[in-house]
C-alpha cells in the first residue's frame, strides 16, 4: 500500500497537486478541508460546529477530523492506498493515524511537504477567494491567522516524520507540472 501525506501551510498547493497524484498513482483521497465542507453544506450538527471555527481560520478539534479519517479508512479497506490533504495537522492528529494505520498492519509510506512562503499563500488564497466563495479565502486578516494556526500547530507534524524518517521537502513555487513532477520522484524513491 502506498500511503502519502501531503504536507504544507494553507494555499502551498495540496488540493492542486491531490488531483495529479491520485490521476496517476490511483490512491484514494482524503481531504479533511473537503469532508468538512460537506457536512457544512449537508447542515449537519457536526458542519454547524466545524463552520464557526473554519470561519475564523482556527482548527478544528482534533476528535472530529480523526472520527471523520477513521470511518473513511473502514469504508476503502481494498484500497491501493491513501492521500491524506490537509491531514494531520496537529502531533495528536499524526499519532493517531499511525495507530489506525498500524492497526491495519499499514503506516505511512512517506510525507511530501511543500514549501511557499506567506507572501505567496496570501497572493494565491486571495485569489481562489474571489471564485471559490470560500469564506476563509477572502480576508486577509483571516488568511494571516490560518498561516498562523500552521506555524504553531501543523509545522510540528514535519518534525514527527522527519524523525522517522519519511519526511521530503519540496519547493511549491514554480510551474504545477514541474513540482508534480518533483513530487512523482520522491513518491518513486519511498
Ligand atoms: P483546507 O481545505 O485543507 O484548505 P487549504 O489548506 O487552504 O487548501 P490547499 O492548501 O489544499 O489549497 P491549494 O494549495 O490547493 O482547510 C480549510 C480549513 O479546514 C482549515 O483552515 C481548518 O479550519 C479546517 N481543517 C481542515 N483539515 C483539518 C484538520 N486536519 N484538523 C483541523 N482542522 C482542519 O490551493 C491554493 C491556491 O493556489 C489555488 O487557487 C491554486 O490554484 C493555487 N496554486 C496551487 N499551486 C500553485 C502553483 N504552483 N503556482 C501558483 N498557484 C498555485
Amino acid at each position: 500500500m502506498l500511503n502519502l501525506i501531503l504536507f504544507g501551510p494553507p494555499g502551498a498547493g495540496k488540493g492542486t497537486q491531490s488531483e495529479k497524484i491520485i490521476a496517476k498513482y490511483n490512491l484514494i483521497h482524503l481531504s479533511t478541508g473537503d469532508l468538512l465542507r460537506s457536512e457544512i453544506q449537508a447542515g449537519t450538527e457536526l458542519g454547524l460546529k466545524a463552520k464557526t471555527l473554519m470561519d475564523q481560520g482556527i482548527l478544528v478539534p482534533d476528535e472530529v477530523v480523526i472520527g471523520m479519517i477513521d470511518n473513511k479508512l473502514k469504508e476503502h479497506r481494498d484500497a491501493a492506498g491513501f492521500i491524506f490533504d490537509g491531514f494531520p495537522r496537529t502531533v495528536k492528529q499524526a499519532e493517531a493515524l499511525d495507530n489506525l494505520l498500524a492497526s491495519y498492519n499499514e503506516g505511512i509510506s512517506v510525507m511530501v511537504a511543500l514549501s511557499v512562503d506567506d507572501d505567496e499563500l496570501l497572493a494565491r488564497l486571495l485569489n481562489r477567494g474571489k471564485t471559490s466563495g470560500r469564506p476563509d479565502d477572502q480576508n486577509e486578516e483571516l488568511i494571516a491567522k490560518r498561516i498562523q494556526e500552521y506555524n504553531s500547530k501543523t509545522k510540528p507534524v514535519a518534525d514527527y516524520y522527519q524523525k522517522q524518517g519519511k519526511f521530503v521537502a519540496i519547493n511549491g513555487i514554480g510551474e504545477i507540472d514541474f513540482i508534480f513532477g518533483e513530487i512523482s520522484n520522491a513518491i518513486e524513491a519511498a
